[in-house]
């Protein structure tokens, strides 16, 4: 521990020295959770008073034009402040991002070795969920990142830039994997190929939204569920956060992330795959809170597919995990071996239990478009 924050503290200093942060600092160390940034939260001493930001250092291996992502962080950030100001409501501070200058004005600051860095006071007194443990907190999560979604449909100026081209391009990562199993670079795929087969059974699915004209929209596209902040008293889901692929897309995405993330009573990467499972109650919850934040923004052809789009992001989760594991891990963050093929078994499994419940989400999407049947949202 004592190595880990002493190494974080030395990494941090130049970067502390180059933005226009307050205090002195004392204390850095990791944040743990992200699969693609590295996050650092110092800890500084301001007249005696402790001011803690976070400062995160860009993965320009995944995010090939930083400047466009900043860019866009910029008037998304901006934007949701300015619709956070007109509902006058408490803590602006803690329910958005809000991007701390650089000593020369810009977003961002690039360190001597090229490396990306930005900073945000760091929000305190939250917590994140990787499981979610009831309805409430589901419901929550839905209605902060339709509400997102919400927020975003009068973005001022033109459209986003794209800064993950292909994303959610599923034809893409089928055939990505296609293609790295066929190069086979670690010779890994002799131990696979029963999760690869079981991958490329499903391919139908990358169809799913192919041909298709959907609203270009500003959407988030990483809607995974511990990309929201809750309020670590109330429970309250406070901040959305993870908004390096805020782009142009489809909420499909998004609602089909969160359901994928939140539905299984188990983390994306857990290896037991008998307890990974579609929670039937959670998914209601989902679709009440997505409904509800994303208000009147859904068309009818959305509202349509939100019953697949959780299997759609599982399976594409699943091809991209594959994908990755074959490559030698070199993408997603790694904490184990195989931990990219523990992700995607998990996934595939997921997958199947989804498609198997696929009638009974059909159902639940219908009913919560209903005007009122009686039933209540869960406590906020
Ligand atoms: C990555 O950075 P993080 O952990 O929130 C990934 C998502 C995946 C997710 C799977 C830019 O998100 O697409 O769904 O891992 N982000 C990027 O855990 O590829
Ligand atoms: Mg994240």
């Amino acid at each position: 521990m004592q190595d880990i924050s002493t190494t974080a503290l030395d990494r941090l200093r130049p970067v502390a020295a180059a933005f226009r942060v307050e205090g002195e600092l004392r204390a850095a160390w990791p944040l743990e959770g992200g699969l693609i940034n590295t996050s650092l939260v110092g800890e500084y001493a301001v007249d005696g008073e402790i001011r803690r930001y976070l400062h995160q250092r860009l993965n320009t291996r995944v995010f090939a034009d930083p400047a466009a992502v900043m860019d866009n962080l910029r008037r998304v950030t901006a934007h949701l402040h300015r619709r956070l100001a007109a509902r006058a409501g408490p803590e602006p501070g803690r329910r958005a991002l809000a991007l701390v200058p650089a000593r020369d004005g810009r977003p961002f600051w690039v360190d001597a070795g090229g490396r990306w860095w930005r900073t945000y006071p760091f929000i305190d007194g939250t917590r994140r969920v990787s499981v979610v443990d009831g309805p409430a907190l589901a419901y929550r999560a839905a209605r902060a990142f339709g509400g997102f979604v919400g927020d975003l449909a009068d973005l001022p100026g033109p459209p986003l830039a794209a800064t993950l081209p292909g994303l959610h391009d599923t034809p893409r990562h089928l055939a990505a994997l296609e293609d790295m199993a066929t190069r086979d670079p670690c010779g890994r795929l002799a131990g696979i190929r029963r999760e690869v087969d079981a991958a490329l059974a499903h391919a139908p699915l990358a169809q799913l939204l192919e041909g298709l004209t959907l609203p270009p929209r500003a959407v988030h596209n990483d809607t995974k569920v511990d990309n929201v902040l809750f309020d670590a008293a109330s429970g309250e889901a406070l901040c959305v956060v993870d908004l390096d692929t805020v782009m142009p897309g489809t909420p499909l995405h998004d609602f089909g992330d969160l359901v994928r993330s939140a539905v299984s009573p188990v983390a994306e990467d857990a290896i037991e795959l008998s307890a990974v499972g579609v929670r039937l109650p959670i998914f209601a919850a989902l679709v009440r809170g997505y409904l509800e934040g994303a208000g009147s923004v859904l068309t009818q052809a959305e509202r349509a597919l939100l019953h697949r789009a959780g299997a759609l992001l599982a399976f594409e989760l699943a091809l991209r995990f594959l994908t990755d594991h074959l490559a030698g891990d070199r993408y997603f963050r790694v904490q184990r071996p195989d931990h990219n093929l523990h992700r995607a078994r998990n996934q595939l499994r997921l997958l199947a239990e989804l498609e198997r419940q696929a009638g009974r989400l059909r159902d639940i999407v219908a009913r919560a478009g209903e005007p009122d049947r009686g039933t209540t949202a869960p406590n906020r």
